[in-house]
């Protein structure tokens, strides 16, 4: 590779030959600029990049902890796999002849089957190089319109609101906006959690402009909300009702703006007939949100300087999600709030490339440059920048599409990159069935173990970040060069790489001619040819290339003679046919589960602060691994106690479609009858097939995107008695890939990452297992030969321990869990217990447990409570304990533990 054409290099520190190469974050779509720090091909540290506009040097506990989630050995896809049936296990292969392979099986399925039996399912983890090339190898040379990502569970229905309402598919605010804003509407966004830098910057803000209202539409009171100056918890999915109150309330008040809605709108009055029909006190019986909150809320809005509003997944994971989105763009449209300083409806994007999926055409639904393929035109210009002579016009699938169509036998070859699809889709059972159904499936992954890499007849082994160089779009429309700082390990090479690598090898077997069509040489080729096919397309960046982002840095389309754009719609003109903005005629619709006798329960489903989706990459990185160790499902107290669920019981979970096991912790920020599960564990983790096991599949008819974020359910004591827990010290993912078995042979069991080094493991069962089997446990935990043992396997007892000079190595549980929070603790680096043989025979007590909240400091919520009981404020907290003053992620939780407390304290 040339070094000097793809890596931006500063030696920082030549005597001990340090270099650092600007790149940026790869989680979440804030788009934090970074610095990578590299000495002989290791990656030593990451830091923030003082220069990136989106984060100015600041970055959260995800992206500090980077460089510990950096591995060259088993715990990536090193080589290619393949096996011949799927009776015969994986063996590794030459990467060349896979790609013959899949160009073989690809070919074959064509000329028998026809283009549309090959479907692409793709991520918005991708660059936009990696896209540009997949997209012209599906649709340009296989011929099918099957290609289509996981940004479909993500951002569709928010590429659906701003497309019905602006025109087109581009967030028009910026991150400055933040700064700048009123009145700041968080809808269905947790980003103390999800984006934790543009949360910092909010907190920012506020500090310097105490005036600043925050209001927050959330069902929980999460740490987003407990910032907020006005929480309206509603019921899931009722947020169209929420905005058409707000908009009615502003209506009646005088405070929308006619002027703006006659000379640059459409539709206000038909929109307006059905809205006003929403008055405060209906919605209060639709959302459960007290009418003077939603009045207060519409004031606010509408009597701001500036009103932003900031929304993600509890507006689009739903199957009104395309509604949602239009009715909240409507509050800016009737109150003129878009298009100039601190206003406008600011869609976060989550992954950190989603918006460059959606500039390429990388969804079924999309063609590059914003066209679209239901277009003819559209498809012909297409065709013509691509030097192609048509596109395919059959309408491709869709993700949950997709995957029907392999169920039903229509769709026989599936490639899958960069995403981890059977563990995020709703509904396992049957993304579990198509993938077993499927005749081939391809899976490109960089890391080992994920629950789809089971399913692979052959894996192509990717390069990931910080190997990977190209580009990014960010939330606020930023273009940033992400740039390799090191090479990848093993056989892995970049997705497009291997796109490219398979399409020409395709080329040659079917058309021969269109070789050419692929024959980039570098990452900058690829970028180059798709950026012209933005060219007088509203986010033309046609005059960008990577020389230009080297020189000027990361910028905004549209760029324009040689500037980009900070804030669209200034001039009020919007992309649509006449020019005007559209207020769309939607109306209130319930979810598509409604609770019943039997599935009382509402389920929703969500991210926790340090976990990152499907968790390939977080769980390498010990800190992160400490915030939250286990999957847990948190309910109000009064549905517990009603169920009979003890806190820490293990409760069965069900929906239509499937069950889990998992332990229940009380959680009054929930309301009653409203039950939470953090989305990250899948069945590499835990018994069963994980969170979406339960989830509705049912999506939104104009955006597709399912509806995550509500399903109904039941729950109840699982009834599993006896109940092991062991922990082993050594190398986490080559450990989970040893106790992974398990996870099978137990209703309830979880393997689990655990901060400094080691798994956990947790088995339930209704009745104690023979004594073989507690033996084969003690095995596989390595304790065959224990240093300390009491045995009773007659009444499915044990309890083992290893240790050398004084240092625990590894623990056995079984029938009496008592000393495990002590054995933990020891295993953390806390103290040995006085006497271990007493502390196993539950004679003395061992230290207490607690996790860890600060993770830059390790500062833990039993020290932190402490502390609020002492009478410490934040200040105080961060000055006597530390805690909070690293990357500031902690601060909300710190904060609501405050509050929370300031609230028992208070009289009632
Ligand atoms: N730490 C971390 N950060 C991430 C990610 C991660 O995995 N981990 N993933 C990234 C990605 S891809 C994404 S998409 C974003 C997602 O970012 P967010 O959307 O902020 O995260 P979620 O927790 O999925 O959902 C947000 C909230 O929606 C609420 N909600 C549920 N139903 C409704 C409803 O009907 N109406 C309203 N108003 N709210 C509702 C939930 O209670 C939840 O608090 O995060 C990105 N950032
Ligand atoms: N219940 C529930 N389910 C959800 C959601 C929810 O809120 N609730 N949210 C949905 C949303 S918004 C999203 S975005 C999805 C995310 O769901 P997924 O996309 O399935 O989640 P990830 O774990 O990010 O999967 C990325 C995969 O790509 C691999 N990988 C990492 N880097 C590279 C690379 O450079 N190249 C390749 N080829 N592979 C790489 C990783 O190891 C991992 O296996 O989950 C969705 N599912
Ligand atoms: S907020 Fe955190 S996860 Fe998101 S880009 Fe920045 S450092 Fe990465
Ligand atoms: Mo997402």
């Amino acid at each position: 590779m040339d070094g000097s054409k793809t890596r931006r290099i500063d030696i920082v520190d030549v005597a001990h030959g340090v270099s650092e190469v600007a790149s940026v974050c790869c989680y979440c779509g804030t788009g934090c600029g970074l610095r990578v720090q590299t000495r002989d091909g290791a990656v030593l540290r990451v830091r923030g990049d003082e220069q990136h506009p989106a984060n100015r040097g600041r970055l959260c506990s995800k992206g500090l902890a980077l460089a510990d989630t950096v591995r060259r050995d088993g715990a990536r896809v090193l080589s290619a796999q393949w096996r011949e049936t799927r009776a015969q296990p994986m063996r590794a292969i030459a990467l060349g002849e896979a790609l013959d392979i899949v160009a073989a099986r690809l070919a074959d399925t064509i000329a028998r089957d026809g283009p549309d039996a090959v479907g692409f399912y793709l991520s918005g983890q991708l660059l936009t190089e990696d896209y540009a090339v997949f997209n012209k190898l599906a649709r340009g040379l296989v011929g099918t319109n099957n290609i289509d990502t996981n940004s479909r569970l993500c951002m569709s229905s928010a590429v659906s609101g701003y497309k019905r309402t602006l025109g087109a598919d581009a967030p028009p605010a910026c991150y400055e906006d933040l700064d700048l804003a009123d009145t700041v509407l968080i809808a269905g966004s947790n980003m103390a959690y999800a984006h934790p830098v543009l949360f910092r910057r909010l907190e920012a803000a506020r500090a310097r402009r105490p005036g600043m209202k925050v209001i927050v539409a959330d069902p929980r009171r999460t740490d987003t909300a407990a910032f907020a100056d006005l929480h309206l918890p509603l019921a899931a999915g009722t947020d169209v009702a929420l905005f058409h109150a707000m908009l009615n309330v502003m209506e009646r008040e005088g405070l929308l703006d006619q002027g703006y809605i006659q000379r640059h709108t459409e539709g206000f009055e038909t929109l307006m007939a059905r809205a006003r029909k929403i008055t405060p006190r209906a919605a209060q019986d639709i959302c459960g949100v007290p009418a003077e909150d939603i009045i207060r809320a519409a004031r606010w809005f509408g009597g701001a300087g500036a009103a932003l509003s900031l929304y993600t997944m509890g507006l689009n994971q739903s199957t009104s999600g395309a509604d949602k989105n239009a009715a909240l763009i409507h509050l800016h449209l009737a109150t003129g709030q878009i298009g100039k300083p601190g206003a406008g409806p600011f869609s976060l994007t989550g992954q950190p490339n989603a918006m460059g999926g959606r500039e390429a055409g990388g969804m079924a639904t999309l063609l590059p440059g914003h066209r679209d393929p239901g277009s003819a035109a559209d498809r012909e210009e297409t065709a013509a920048l691509w030097g192609v002579h048509a596109l395919p016009q059959a309408p491709g699938a869709t993700a949950l599409e997709m995957f029907d169509a392999v169920l039903q036998g229509r769709i026989k070859v599936l490639w899958i990159a960069a995403t981890n699809p059977a563990q995020s889709l709703p509904d396992q059972a049957r993304v579990r069935a198509a993938l077993e159904r499927a005749e081939f499936v391809i899976v490109q992954e960089a890391f080992a173990g994920t629950e789809t890499l089971a399913y692979a007849d052959l894996v192509l082994p990717a390069a990931t970040w910080p190997e990977k160089s190209g580009t990014v779009t960010n939330s606020e429309r930023r273009i940033s060069r992400v740039r390799a700082a090191i090479d990848p390990p093993g056989d892995a090479l970049p997705d497009w790489r291997l796109a490219q690598a398979a399409a020409l090898r395709l080329a040659a077997r079917i058309a021969p001619d269109k070789a050419a069509l692929f024959a980039y040489r570098d990452e900058s080729e690829v970028f180059a040819e798709h950026a012209r096919t933005t060219a007088g397309r509203d986010l033309d960046y046609s005059a960008l290339d990577y020389a230009t982002l080297d020189a000027q840095g990361p910028q905004q389309w549209p760029y324009r003679q040689g500037q980009g754009t900070a804030r669209l719609y200034a001039d009020a003109v919007f992309p649509t046919a006449s020019g005007r903005a559209r207020f769309c005629d939607v109306d209130y619709q319930q979810v598509a589960e409604p609770t019943t006798p039997a599935y009382p329960l509402r389920l929703t489903t969500g991210r926790l602060r340090d976990h990152w989706h499907t968790m390939a990459r977080t769980s390498l990185a010990p800190a992160l691994t400490q915030h939250v160790e286990e999957p847990w499902v948190s309910m109000h107290p009064g549905d517990m106690r009603q169920l009979k669920l003890e806190p820490g019981a293990l409760a069965r979970l069900a929906s239509r479609r499937g069950s889990v096991v998992l332990p229940v912790q009380a959680d009054d920020a929930l309301p009653s009858g409203q039950v939470f599960l953090p989305m990250h564990w899948g069945s590499a983790y835990m018994a069963g097939q994980g969170v979406n096991a339960l989830t509705n599949p049912a999506t939104d008819p104009i955006s597709r995107q399912p509806e995550l974020k509500h399903c109904a359910i039941r729950a109840e004591p699982a009834g599993l008695a006896w109940q092991a827990a062991g922990w082993l010290q050594g190398d986490s993912a080559a450990l989970r890939a040893r106790l992974a078995p398990w996870l099978r042979r137990f209703e309830y069991a979880v393997v689990l990452p655990v901060g400094a080094g080691g798994v956990r493991m947790r088995l339930a069962a209704r009745a104690a297992p023979q004594a073989a089997e507690l033996e084969a446990i003690a095995g596989a935990l390595g304790l065959l030969a224990p240093d300390v043992a009491f045995d009773d396997p007659a009444r499915g007892q044990m309890r083992r321990v290893r240790m050398e000079q004084g240092v625990l190595r590894g623990f056995l549980l079984a029938g009496d869990l008592r000393p495990q929070d002590a054995l933990l603790a020891w295993a953390g680096g806390g103290d040995a217990p006085a006497g271990v043989a007493a502390l196993l025979l539950g004679r003395i007590a061992g230290a207490a447990r607690s996790r860890a909240i600060c993770v830059c400091n390790s500062v833990s919520e039993a020290a932190i409570l402490a502390g609020i009981g002492r009478g410490c404020d934040l200040a105080a907290l961060k000055a006597s304990l530390g805690c909070g003053t690293g990357c500031g992620s902690c601060v909300p939780e710190i904060q609501a533990l405050i509050g929370r407390a300031a609230l028992a304290a208070a009289p009632v």
